[in-house]
């Protein structure tokens, strides 16, 4: 074998071990702090959740449009199961945002809507650049009165990376 075949080889075995990491360019973990009564750090502040133990939680679906998005069906845990995950006894959550947007809802009305925090649209993970890694998601067209116009776009919250309850 050349030199230059040994080489070429090598790089093929690089870009076919990198290929894995690529497709997970965005990985996916929620911190999770405030009043909580679980946490995971050795601070004993925040609550991270791992994509693996994310990918555990019950899994609901949503179809509905967003003012972003036509008809679509997203994938993602109830944000009510994650609050019990880290044993959550708060009124309000804000979401924080990769792009430093931060929006607060009240516990109970996402709840009621059974909203989720959505991972994937159409069975494709959500990129960055596509509203990921984390959507709010809530039955907007089940419930267009109220989930339809500018107020209710602000609790789409996109790009979402942390939680924080009070
Ligand atoms: N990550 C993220 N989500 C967000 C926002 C934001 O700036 N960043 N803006 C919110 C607000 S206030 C509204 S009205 C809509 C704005 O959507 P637009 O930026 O497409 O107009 O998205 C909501 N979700
Ligand atoms: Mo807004």
């Amino acid at each position: 074998m050349k030199k230059f075949d040994v080489i070429r080889c090598i790089l093929l075995l690089l870009a076919l071990a990198c290929a894995p990491l690529m497709a997970h360019a965005a990985p996916l973990t929620l911190e999770v702090e405030g009043k909580i009564g679980r946490t995971n750090d050795p601070d004993h502040t925040v609550y991270r959740i791992s994509e693996a133990e994310f990918m555990k939680l019950p899994i609901h679906t949503i179809t509905t449009s967003t003012r972003w998005t036509p008809k679509s069906t997203f994938s993602g845990p109830r944000l009510a199961d994650i609050l019990q995950l880290v044993d959550a006894h708060a009124e309000w959550v804000e979401l924080r945002t990769l792009d430093d947007y931060a929006y607060t809802v009240r516990v109970s009305e996402a709840e009621r809507y059974g909203a989720i925090l959505a991972y994937s649209m159409n069975g494709t993970r959500l990129k960055v650049s596509n509203f990921g890694p984390l959507f709010l998601i809530y039955p907007r067209d089940a419930y267009p009165r109220e989930l339809t116009g500018s107020v209710a776009d602000a609790k789409f919250v996109w790009q979402i990376k942390a939680l924080v309850l009070k």
